[in-house]
């Protein structure tokens, strides 16, 4: 017998949050942020999804317009083809499809909340979080002047944040870096460079190596992983993959290769919290720790992300942040940095709830998919 209820429609709606101000990586300069949520409406009640993917085909091929058609035209129909409400049914359900891990995530992240809201159960004891609290990190954008950049961090720091991680791109690398390093004395740092870099900068990026930061992340393409494990080779500094790490075999052959010595894990890259778990059990039998990473998600997605930060093998601090880091209005209770950490919620599901008031305001499409009809508006 499957586990779980009869599910009978999905809530997809498009809502767009205004950040706090620009946050500019190596790929593109973000104002705002996309956001697909799912709503998972099932017999014994619902559960929240958020898709991940960016407003462009920027960070990966996957993009919110889309997934908002795979979503619509092939994903949700199988998944309601299912009957049933089974979390571990989802992703198994849509394999015969290439692709679209963030979209595929998302489904799987509505129907395991709606489940585990029915049963009692957090994504923290899901998933099976070892820890109430984790420590808060933040990734830093690249600014217009390194003064901004100085202010900005302070600001973190002075917020109780114990991990930085600054954007890099050729042009903004080691000056950057140096000054904060300088200006903030022994602070946990490290750099992604969201695949900025090709093998031919090896010389340049060793000059990292004398800023002792804890990783460099993704700093070749996302394909490029040989030359990531000869790029190893010629650093001290350790390799840390995201973009590249696509499931948990992606990692066992990177790993392999001697292509990383840490691994980013983000759900939404790797099709969903229950592949990100077996990424960190492929990693820990592996002795490679691993850190939870973040894709500028709401309140929904942070908490999911609190509870997969909280497991044994997240032994270095994650992009975990509060919600004002890119919000000024979440869309649940707002996610808090309290001495340094966060709380991983311990309520049903996410533990978290969104704010209907607030999510109509920001919401600028909803359809809702039934097994045999689709209603938009
Ligand atoms: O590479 O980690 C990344 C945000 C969007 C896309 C890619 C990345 C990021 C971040 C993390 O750096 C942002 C966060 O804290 O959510
Ligand atoms: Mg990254």
């Amino acid at each position: 017998m499957a586990e779980g209820t009869r599910l009978e429609g999905i809530e997809v709606r498009r809502v767009r949050m205004p950040l706090v101000a620009p946050f500019r990586t190596s790929f593109g300069t973000q104002t705002a942020k996309d956001v697909i949520l799912l709503r998972a409406v099932t017999a014994d009640g619902e559960g929240w999804g958020e898709c991940v993917a960016g407003s462009d085909p920027l960070y990966a091929s996957e993009y919110v317009a889309v997934a908002m058609t795979t979503l619509r035209e092939y994903f949700i129909p199988a998944v309601l083809g299912l009957g049933v409400a089974d979390p571990a049914l989802v992703v198994p359900a849509l394999d015969r499809w290439k692709g679209y891990r963030m979209s595929k995530g998302a489904l799987e992240m509505a129907v395991l909340d709606a489940r585990l809201r029915a049963t009692g159960q957090s994504f923290g004891q899901a998933l099976g979080a070892v820890h109430d609290r984790v420590p808060a990190g933040v990734s830093v954008g690249i600014m217009d002047t390194l003064n901004e950049l100085v202010e900005t961090v302070g600001g973190y720091l002075d917020e109780g944040y114990q991990r930085i991680k600054l954007k890099i791109e050729p042009g903004w690398d080691l000056e950057p870096v140096r000054l904060i390093r300088e200006t903030f004395g022994p602070i946990q740092l490290q750099v992604d460079a969201n695949a900025a870099y090709t093998l031919g900068d090896a010389n340049h990026l060793r000059k990292l190596d004398a800023f002792d930061l804890l990783l460099i992340e993704q700093p070749l393409g996302d394909e490029n992983v040989l030359a990531h494990a000869k790029l190893a080779r010629r650093l001290d500094t350790p390799i840390c993959l995201d973009e590249s790490i696509t499931s948990a075999r992606a990692a066992a052959d990177a790993i392999k290769l001697g292509a990383c010595g840490i691994v980013n894990i983000k759900a939404g890259r790797v099709g969903g919290y229950l592949e990100a778990r077996r990424v960190h059990d492929v990693c820990v039998a592996n002795d490679i720790p691993v850190w939870c990473g973040g894709m500028v998600e709401t309140g929904l997605g942070r908490a999911a992300n609190a509870a997969l930060a909280a497991l044994p093998g997240m032994t270095l601090p994650g992009d975990v942040s509060a919600s004002t880091r890119f919000y000024a209005e979440d869309l649940t209770e707002p996610i808090e940095i309290e001495h340094g950490g966060i709380a991983v919620p311990t309520g049903p599901g996410l533990g978290v709830e969104p704010d209907l008031d607030r999510l109509e305001a920001v919401t600028v499409h909803t359809e809702w998919i039934t097994a045999n009809r689709s209603l938009a508006s």
